[in-house]
């Protein structure tokens, strides 16, 4: 007979939350690339998060038994693990560097604005402190989880402007993510995926932000009026395993990718730029201007270490692909950031 371990045993376990962003990237990610695993909702992602170095969920557990965390990381381990089929990295070298900023900006950007819509307004706040808390304790009883919800809501709450998230933050995150969506809502559209009717990881990236944006009841509402396509890529995008292994589009400058690098060197890359330096010369806070005016917000090793990498990657790339990407890079502005600077690494 059959006991939990024997079913459980010589599969992966993703131990995440439906309301975590990066978790609902990584089992679209394993669905998608039909690598057989096991959800763990409930209170199994908080549980394991404790035990890693960093704190965070989703945690993956490998059928040998090893947990590991992040979900760049996370792809990046699932490759090489399973190279052969449904990779998520363009096979053409330059794409595949314009895949890793991409997912890094949805990641570490778009992030930002979740998380302002979701702890700004009484109305995000309260629906989605409660569903948070009856996702990880269902079944507890309705006191358990409003004292879980509330716990939840403050926290989140009074962690808006350590995040970088906080009242004069929200005006720019909110019109950063309206670009951001309707530059997706065309391009689904048009296309399906950001390189071509085949999804890459940062197309997860989106679809992790966005399965969010797509439950909260502010930007829910904003995306069905006005990003109804989008909305219903992400419905789909949730599970793409019979989805078929489609071609990767070759070109490099479309005008999807054109409006996403030009928001990235309008606000992510500035932004990171001025994190790498507070980091490298050990500030606590530091400054950084966006839509005309000055936001403040905490240093965060992680994102130098996030800039690093992509400097890292850049300069990884041979000549002639650097010279295909660097028209592209320079007319959205991406390409200074993009270079080694004293300050990113120092940072990293
Ligand atoms: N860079 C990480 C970020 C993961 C992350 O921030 N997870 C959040 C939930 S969506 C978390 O666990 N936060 C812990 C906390 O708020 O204490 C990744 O890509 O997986």
């Amino acid at each position: 007979m059959m006991n939990e371990e024997t079913v459980v045993g010589g599969l992966y376990q993703l131990k995440g939350a439906i309301g975590s962003p990066y978790s609902m990237k990584m089992r679209a990610v394993l669905r998608y690339r039909r690598i057989p695993f096991v959800w763990e909702g409930g209170m199994a992602g908080f549980v394991a998060a404790q035990s890693m170095k960093a704190k965070v969920v989703p945690v993956l557990v490998t059928p040998e038994g090893e947990a590991f965390n992040d979900s760049t990381a996370l792809i990046a381990l699932l490759e090489a693990r399973h190279p052969a089929v449904r990779s998520l990295v363009p096979t053409d070298a330059a794409l595949g560097f314009l895949s890793l900023l991409l997912e890094d900006f949805a990641d570490e950007w778009l992030a930002k604005a979740m998380y302002a819509y979701r702890w700004a307004r009484p109305v995000d706040q309260a629906q989605m402190s409660r569903w948070l808390a009856f996702d990880a304790l269902r079944g507890e009883g309705a006191i358990r989880i409003e004292e879980q919800a509330q716990a939840w809501r403050e926290r989140q709450v009074s962690r808006r402007d350590l995040v970088g998230a906080g009242e004069a933050a929200q005006p720019v995150l909110e019109a950063s993510a309206d670009r951001i969506m309707a530059a997706l809502d065309r391009q689904v559209v048009e296309v399906g995926y950001l390189f071509g009717r085949r999804p890459s990881a940062a197309d997860f990236a989106f679809y992790g932000q966005l399965s969010q944006l797509a439950t909260d009841p502010t930007p829910q509402g904003l995306m069905r009026a006005h990003y109804p396509w989008l909305y219903r890529w992400v419905q789909t995008t949730e599970d793409l395993s019979g989805e078929p292994e489609g071609p990767w589009d070759v070109t490099l400058d479309t005008p999807c990718l054109r409006l996403l690098l030009t928001e990235c060197a309008t606000h992510y890359l500035p932004y990171s730029a001025a994190n790498a330096a507070a980091v490298a010369s050990g500030e606590p806070m530091f400054q950084y201007g966006a839509d005309g005016g000055v936001l403040t917000q905490a240093a965060n090793r992680y994102q130098a270490k996030c800039l690093w990498a992509l400097v890292q990657a850049f300069a990884a790339l041979d000549a002639r692909d650097q010279a295909r990407l660097v028209p592209l890079l320079t007319e959205t502005g991406c390409l200074p950031y993009l270079l080694k600077t004293v300050d990113t690494e120092a940072a990293a």
